[in-house]
């Protein structure tokens, strides 16, 4: 069975957001993935986050495109837009509904087959495009829909379930992310919630390409020793380098920190990301510094997570390209028809 409605019904005193929904409004029908799978908890920390900052379900769309990962906005947001695309092939479907109406909240949710082999050049194209999105990848290192195989993020020396030996060099989507020019990069853990919700929600307030690399651990295919993206690996050599709050201008600032220990980053819509510095040196907003630090670490052999890179007021393609600000749907008849004189000019600057 591929679709499994939830009851409607909710207990009456369950919290609700500034909108009056509460989390189950934010819902999706019943996960059919394996009990345990990372991919879910990723689901309930997109839910948390978009309950937390209450946006309005109608206003965003979700797109993806196959393989476990891809089966997951149908687990979340049931009241929202949604496109299930062909393997691979999400960023441009992303990119071409994001410049007909620019007034949703695209989320892009992918895995690491399909972002990192298959999809690897619309994953580029669309960051270095600068999309306005979140982009997900739940890296589990395997195609887990296909039951295994080693994906593109698997780690050279890394063993599958039944002990072949990767070959094969990894692609670190993070380090690619930042080496194309997107604008807000982060690496997070399925297994660490607190972590992910505020870099989802930061996310989300961002208004440029936002991209997320999320490890989440393949319970059937690639949770064993030797696997460089099970529970237990991750929680070893996870190495965080700040933890994140997202501050709404309206919301008090209730927590005291010694001078110094926080950093404060102000996005353009007046959202305040503050960064709890967990590594003193470590400058977000530096890109160099951030590839750097990323080669640095791997090579000690830490999983570097947490908020890495952010330029708090960056371009997107619609500033890039400046086109109109109304959805095209709502272009009216002397927008879209201007006219004999309108089309001379044109076609005398072609001449
Ligand atoms: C064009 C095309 N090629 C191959 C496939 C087969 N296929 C389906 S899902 C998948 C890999 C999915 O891996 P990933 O994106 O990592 O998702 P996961 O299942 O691990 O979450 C592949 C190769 C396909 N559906 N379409
Ligand atoms: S096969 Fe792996 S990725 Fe797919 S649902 Fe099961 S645990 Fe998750
Ligand atoms: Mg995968």
């Amino acid at each position: 069975m591929s679709f499994l409605p939830k009851p409607k019904l909710h207990h009456p005193k369950l919290p609700t957001n500034e909108l009056g929904f509460t989390r189950r409004d934010y819902e999706g029908a019943i996960s059919t993935l394996c009990a345990g799978c990372g991919h879910d908890s990723i689901s309930a920390a997109i839910i948390q986050a978009c309950w937390e900052l209450s946006i309005e379900p109608h206003r965003v769309a979700k797109m993806s495109g196959i393989g476990c990962s891809s089966k997951t906005p149908d687990y979340f947001l049931g009241a929202s837009h949604g496109f299930n695309s062909v393997h691979g092939r999400m960023p441009s479907v992303l990119t071409g509904a994001n410049l007909a109406n620019r007034d949703l909240i695209y989320l892009g949710v992918s895995g690491d087959g399909d972002s990192a082999s298959i999809g690897f050049g619309q994953f580029a194209h669309s960051i270095r495009r600068a999309v306005n999105m979140t982009y997900i990848v739940e890296n589990n290192g395997v195609y887990g829909l296909t039951k295994g195989q080693f994906s593109a993020t698997s780690d050279k020396g890394s063993k599958a379930k039944k002990g072949a030996v990767n070959t094969d060099e990894a692609i670190d989507l993070v380090g690619i992310a930042l080496q194309l020019g997107a604008t807000y990069v982060a690496r997070s853990f399925s297994g660490d919630k607190a972590q992910l919700v505020p870099l989802i929600k930061g996310a989300l307030r961002h208004p440029g390409p936002a991209f997320i690399d999320c490890i989440s651990p393949c319970v059937a295919f690639n949770n064993h020793e030797g696997s460089t993206k099970s529970y237990d690996f991750v929680r070893e050599h996870n190495e965080a380098m700040n933890q994140l709050d997202v501050i709404l201008g309206r919301e008090p600032i209730t927590t005291d920190y010694a001078p110094g220990e926080v950093r404060e980053v102000t996005q353009h819509d007046g959202s305040i990301l503050r960064l709890r510095k967990l590594h003193e040196e470590y400058d977000p907003t530096d890109r160099v510094a951030a590839m750097h630090h990323l080669h640095e670490r791997k090579a000690a052999g830490e999983i570097v997570t947490g908020l890495l890179y952010i330029d708090p007021d960056p371009e997107d393609l619609h500033s890039n390209l400046g086109t109109v600000e109304l959805p095209l749907n709502r272009l009216d008849d002397a927008a879209l028809v201007p006219g004999a004189a309108a089309l001379e000019k044109i076609n005398a600057a072609l001449r």
